[in-house]
């Protein structure tokens, strides 16, 4: 082939490639089509390959002709991609947007087991006329064990329940420090509820060495054990939501006089034949205890300075996680502070 047929050819081949690229749409179609002729067994390389056949003389013309047509196929190959990408944005910005969707919902989270029902038993007191008080978890010796008649000899006091800070502080052991502390600074009528982490040296499934009490406080004039009695039924009652008896077992707390613990009837077996016999939550006993209670003990009101002839009061402290538990069947204490969302989001 001569060089003038040669550059006829690749002037063809060029006119070519510009008519066959027009009506392709997208970039993988269009880069084929460059490969169709760029590429190495493409249709431009073959006229290359005739080059070697020329005479010399020849050679550079016909190299010229390959170059412009290479030009023109890249030029246009650019030119046409961005002619696409230009009419892709423009549809972007055509694209209709309804503002008013809703947006996914973003997962949430909730208040922890334990908060929920701190707030509820709270609830359930405040709609009996009780307020809230509070209390260092870093308490004197003083305000824990000896204001409450926990003399220095008594078990509670050994290093092997309490977390001693030094001699004369510990992390307190029960939520009771709060009664001596409000009874301190508030004059009778009192009625406050305190509810608040407390620390002791246990550690089972159902005793953790970190846990949560609600502490009780009622004094006036004509307090009664009966008062006692009626408002720990009803916040049983509310809190469970079923008609559940109590029973006020006689016990020792150095603190009251007369003290009692506080079971509740089973919430699973409800103490009934035959479940009560095979029932693990109260061991067949058909009650459960939930806390301590009593009568304020006149030698505690003279650490306070209430005049112990003219007021009584009852108080009572019972166990958060232990009520959580009776009441979801949540079977291990440790549930509650391990984080774990497979078992947080269940309520
Ligand atoms: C007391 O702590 C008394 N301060 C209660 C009290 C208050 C009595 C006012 C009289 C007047 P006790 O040690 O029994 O009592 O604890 C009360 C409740 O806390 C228990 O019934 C139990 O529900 C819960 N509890 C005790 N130790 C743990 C523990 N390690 N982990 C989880 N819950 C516990």
């Amino acid at each position: 082939m001569s060089a003038s047929d040669l550059i006829a050819n690749l002037e063809k081949l060029g006119d070519e490639f510009l008519q066959l690229i027009q009506p392709l749409g997208d970039e993988q179609t269009i880069r084929a089509a460059q490969a169709q002729f760029l590429g190495k067994k493409g249709k431009v390389s073959e006229v290359m390959r005739e080059l070697s056949k020329l005479a010399p003389a020849d050679r550079p013309l016909v190299g010229a002709a390959v170059n412009k047509v290479k030009q023109t196929i890249e030029e246009r190959v650019t030119e046409r991609l961005g002619e696409l990408a230009s009419a892709a944005a423009r549809a972007d910005l055509a694209r209709v947007v309804d503002v008013t969707l809703p947006p996914h919902p973003a997962p949430a989270g909730h208040l922890h087991l334990l908060t929920q029902v701190r707030l509820e038993a709270v609830q359930i007191f405040s709609e009996l006329g009780f307020v809230v008080a509070d209390g260092p978890q870093i308490e004197t010796d003083w305000h824990t064990f000896e204001a409450l008649a926990i003399p220095k000899e008594h078990p509670a006091r050994d290093m092997q329940d309490t977390f001693y800070v030094s001699d004369e502080i510990v992390l307190r052991t029960h939520t009771s420090p709060v009664q001596v502390r409000t009874m301190q600074l508030t004059p009778p009528p009192i009625r406050i509820v305190a509810p608040g982490v407390v620390y002791r040296r246990d550690d089972d499934p159902t005793h953790s060495p970190m846990f949560t009490q609600i502490e009780g406080l009622a004094v006036d004039v004509d307090i009664s054990f009966a008062d006692l009695k009626g408002v720990l039924l009803h916040f049983v009652k509310r809190f469970f939501a079923r008609d559940l008896a109590i029973r006020l077992r006689p016990s020792y707390f150095p603190f009251v006089e007369p003290g009692a613990e506080v079971d509740m009837q089973c919430s699973f077996c409800m103490g009934a034949a035959p479940a009560v016999a095979s029932c693990r939550v109260c061991k067949g006993t058909g009650f459960v205890e939930i806390g301590g209670c009593g009568m304020v003990d006149p030698e505690v009101f003279a650490h306070v300075k209430i005049d112990a002839e003219k007021y009584t009061g009852f108080a009572f402290g019972m166990g958060l996680e232990r009520m959580a538990m009776l009441r979801h069947g949540v079977n291990d204490i440790k549930f509650y502070y391990e984080g774990d969302v497979r078992f947080l989001e269940q309520f």
